[in-house]
């Protein structure tokens, strides 16, 4: 999506926004929808955040929407009557001038509006006071949606994280790939089938509701929390995956990102690393946060599963590979298959913490006795 003139002059006025617009700018690193900027002029209106919103991975448009307005509003109204939110702050959705939460324009794009929430978000979290407070950051977005109703909301992304869905879209991908690519990902292809079983732990937690279904964010990468510049978490971001889910996977995505710190896409393997320290603080307040609510199944899972949406993750960026880099974004040929490589180095990585992981989640939750 380019700054196109003619196409910002309807889409800025298609919503209710104020003033008029002075700059235009491609915003954040998202791998799937393009966001950007909009800085109105005189300084007396607010700015905005846009969102084209990519409708091949989106295609329940209505179903987002309404997902991420429930939540929205959900979190204001907390923020206003809970002297707990005091200091948080949350997204708030811009309508269009005739009500709707999206616009289409002429090309048949769909944008979204928020007014823009300043801070700054990290690639990587370069001191311990970031994975600290993303933990309280995530914690408490998951605590704010306890008491809004999971049924109310759509899976805007059918089987997001259900690792069944991907593994036929496995299968379906080596069927098309020509046998250069296969052979090219032979170890990874081993890699993913020697953690299969392991893998189905998860999801049969959840199928058999020893894991309650919560709202979740899904998509709980250090850039989705916003940073003032004393490193104090402010808001957390990119709400289009929020959706019905187990806590467990937002937990195993934040620390995918919040306990690391070379790049998604390292290209030296051996950077990959695991900074025990960052887990240990953005797991005290993540689990602060939760505790009060959560059973000891649940908080159990946050280490028993650790690895799954890393392995999942890996999967998708495999499968992209395979399939001809047709979902994620990518920079070069070959992009995906350093990003799945990254992700199953880390569930390595993760296995062989995995005693220490147990530990400390039992620590911050004071589960002493084996529970399951
Ligand atoms: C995508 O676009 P972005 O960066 O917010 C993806 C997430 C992945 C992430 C990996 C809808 O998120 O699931 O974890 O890339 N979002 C979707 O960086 O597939
Ligand atoms: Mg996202």
């Amino acid at each position: 999506m380019s700054k196109d003139e003619n196409i910002w002059q309807d889409v800025f006025h298609a919503f209710r926004c104020e003033g008029d617009v002075e700059s235009i700018s491609q915003y954040g690193s998202g791998h799937i929808n393009d966001t950007f900027l909009v800085v109105t002029k005189g300084g007396n209106n607010p700015n905005y955040t846009f969102r084209c919103v990519n409708t091949n991975v989106f295609k329940n448009i209505d179903g987002l929407m309404q997902n991420i307005a429930y939540v929205t509003e959900h979190i204001q109204h907390k923020i206003l009557n809970d002297d707990a939110y005091q200091a948080a702050q949350g997204m708030e959705l811009i309508r269009t001038v005739d009500d709707k939460h999206y616009y289409k324009d002429k090309l048949g794009h769909i944008w979204t509006c928020y007014t823009f929430v300043p801070g700054q978000t990290h690639e990587h979290y370069h001191n311990l006071k970031l994975p600290e407070q993303a933990g309280q950051a995530f914690g408490q977005f998951i605590c704010m949606l306890q008491d809004l109703d999971p049924n109310k909301l759509c899976e805007s992304i059918p089987s997001f994280h259900d690792i069944n869905l991907r593994l036929s879209q496995w299968e379906e991908a080596k069927i098309q790939a020509d046998t250069k690519t296969i052979a090219e990902c032979q170890a990874w292809i081993d890699f993913v089938e020697s953690r299969l079983e392991a893998m189905q732990r998860l999801p049969a937690m959840k199928a058999s509701a020893e894991l309650p279904v919560r709202i979740t964010h899904n998509d709980t990468k250090c850039n989705n929390v916003l940073f003032n510049d004393h490193d104090e978490a402010v808001c957390v971001i990119d709400l289009d995956t929020v959706m019905p889910g187990v806590i467990a996977y937002d937990f195993g995505d934040a620390i995918r990102t919040a306990t690391t710190s070379h790049a998604e896409d390292e290209k030296d393997i051996n950077k990959v690393k695991f900074n025990r320290e960052a887990f240990d603080l953005f797991t005290k307040n993540y689990i602060k946060q939760i505790r009060a609510f959560a059973t000891d199944d649940e908080l159990l899972s946050l280490s028993n599963t650790v690895t799954y949406i890393s392995f999942l993750l890996g999967l998708r960026f495999l499968i992209d590979h395979v399939a001809g880099d047709v979902y994620f974004k990518t920079k070069y040929r070959g992009h995906n298959l350093i990003r799945a490589r990254n992700q199953f180095r880390f569930v390595e990585i993760l296995e062989e913490n995995q005693a220490w992981i147990d530990q400390v989640v039992r620590q911050y939750s004071q589960i002493t006795e084996k529970v399951i």
